[in-house]
C-alpha cells in the first residue's frame, strides 16, 4: 500500500499576530491533490491538528471542513493521533462514530496497542503522551520516563504484530538526536523526554509529528518527521515544506517526499534601511510574503517599523544584524570629570560608531542646560 504522511497542521496558529487560515487552507489543497495523484490508500497525520487545546471557532470550522472533504468527499481513510498542542479529549470527541468511516482519530495510549489494519500494513497509533498515562495502562509504578513508557508500549505493540504484515507506528514526541526550530513548544523536546530510535527498529517506518523541519532526524532513513505544511519560524525560512510518500511494497518502504508551494511565503531581507525603502530596490516578496528584516544599519533610525510596513506590509521580526557590543572603556578620574557635553559626545562616539552631528550637538547642548536649570531648582 501506499500512504501520505504529514503532521504539524497547527489549525489556528497565528504568526506574529498574523492569521495562518487562508495559508492553511491552501496547504490542505496541495495535500490533498498530492493524495489523489499519488492514489495513496490512506492519509497519516501525526498529531498537532489544532495549534491550542481550546481552538477558535474559526480554527475548527476550517479543520472540520478539511476532514470531512478528504474522507467523507475523497473516501480516503484518514489516520490521525492528537499531539501535544492539542486536547486529547476534545479531539478525541465522535472518535468511534468517525471510525465507520475509516477517520482512525486515537487520543489515548491504550488504543495504540490496538493497530489499524490497511492493505498490507497495520499502523499503531501513538498520541502524544505522559509517562503517567502509561504508568497507569500498565499498573506499573516503575514507569517514569518516556523511554521507559516507550519500552514498554512498543513490547505490547510487538506482542500484536501479524508477521504476514508491515509495522508503521505513528507517534508525536522528540526522537533522540533530532534537531528542534523555534516554532516547537521547547519545553516538550529534548533531556528526559527523548526516545532513542534504537527502541523503534521493528517497524519498517516511523511517522513522526512533534518536530516542524522534515531535516529534524537525518540518521534514520525509515523514521521521519513530515515537518509542518507551513514554515512558522525565522528558522524555517530556508526550508523547503512538504510531504512523505511511503511505499510499503519494498523492504525497507520506499519513501519520497513531495513538496508544497507556499501561497504566501516566509522570506528573510538583509539589507539598509534606506536601501530597503528604495523603490528603485527589488526584493523576491510579496505584499502578503512574511519578511523577517535584518538591518544592518548602525544608527537609530526613528518609527522604523512603521516605515518598513509601508513597504513590506506583513513584517514579523526586525532585527539589528550589525548590533554593536559596546564595552564601556575605562576613563581616568581625569576623564570623568570633563564637562557633560564632551563625556556625552565621547559616549555617543562609542555606541554608535558616529560623531555627533552640529545639530545633535546644539540639542545635546539645550538639553543639558535644561537639565542643570532643573537640578538647581
Ligand atoms: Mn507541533
Amino acid at each position: 500500500m501506499r500512504f501520505l504522511h504529514t503532521a504539524d497542521w497547527h489549525i489556528g496558529k497565528k504568526l506574529h499576530g498574523y492569521d495562518l487560515l487562508t495559508e492553511q487552507e491552501d496547504a490542505y489543497r496541495q495535500i490533498k491533490a498530492i493524495a489523489l495523484a499519488e492514489q495513496v490508500d490512506a492519509v497519516v497525520i501525526a498529531g498537532d491538528l489544532y495549534d491550542r487545546a481550546l481552538p477558535g471557532e474559526d480554527a475548527v470550522a476550517v479543520l472540520d471542513h478539511m476532514l470531512v472533504d478528504l474522507n467523507r468527499q475523497e473516501h480516503l481513510p484518514v489516520l490521525a493521533i492528537s499531539g501535544n498542542h492539542d486536547s486529547a479529549v476534545r479531539l478525541g470527541y465522535g472518535r468511534e462514530w468517525f471510525a465507520s468511516t475509516h477517520f482512525y482519530l486515537k487520543t489515548t495510549v491504550a488504543e495504540s496497542l490496538h493497530p489499524v489494519t490497511v492493505g498490507d500494513t497495520q499502523f499503531f497509533l501513538l498520541p502524544y503522551f505522559e509517562p503517567f498515562a502509561v504508568r497507569q495502562l500498565f499498573d506499573d509504578p516503575e514507569i517514569r520516563t518516556v523511554t521507559q513508557a516507550m519500552v514498554r508500549l512498543v513490547t505490547a505493540m510487538k506482542a500484536a504484530f501479524d508477521p504476514a504484515k508491515k509495522h508503521v507506528l505513528v507517534a508525536h514526541f522528540f526522537a533522540a538526536g533530532s534537531q528542534h526550530s523555534d516554532s516547537e513548544t521547547l519545553v516538550q523536546v529534548g533531556g528526559l523526554n527523548a526516545v532513542p530510535t534504537d527502541l523503534l527498529r521493528d517497524f519498517d517506518y516511523v511517522a513522526l509529528g512533534h518536530l516542524h523541519r522534515k531535516e529534524a532526524l537525518q540518521s534514520e532513513p525509515t523514521m521521519k518527521y513530515s515537518g509542518s505544511p507551513l514554515k512558522f519560524s525565522t528558522s524555517e525560512a530556508d526550508d523547503t515544506k512538504g510531504v512523505w510518500l511511503v511505499d510499503t511494497a519494498t523492504t525497507p518502504v520506499t519513501v519520497t517526499f513531495k513538496p508544497l508551494t507556499p501561497l504566501h511565503d516566509l522570506v528573510v531581507l538583509q539589507d539598509s534601511f534606506d536601501h530597503l525603502m528604495d523603490p528603485q530596490q527589488a526584493y523576491p516578496v510579496t505584499k502578503e510574503d512574511f519578511v523577517t528584516i535584518g538591518l544592518t544599519d548602525t544608527t537609530p533610525i526613528s518609527n522604523v517599523m512603521q516605515r518598513l510596513k509601508t513597504r513590506f506590509p506583513r513584517i514579523i521580526e526586525l532585527k539589528r544584524v550589525n548590533q554593536l557590543t559596546v564595552t564601556p572603556k575605562v576613563m581616568t578620574t581625569q576623564e570623568t570629570q570633563r564637562d557633560p557635553l564632551t563625556l556625552m559626545g565621547d559616549f555617543f562616539e562609542q555606541v554608535t560608531q558616529h560623531e555627533l552631528t552640529a545639530q545633535q550637538q546644539a540639542w545635546a547642548k539645550t538639553a543639558l542646560q535644561a537639565a542643570e536649570k532643573g537640578a538647581k531648582k
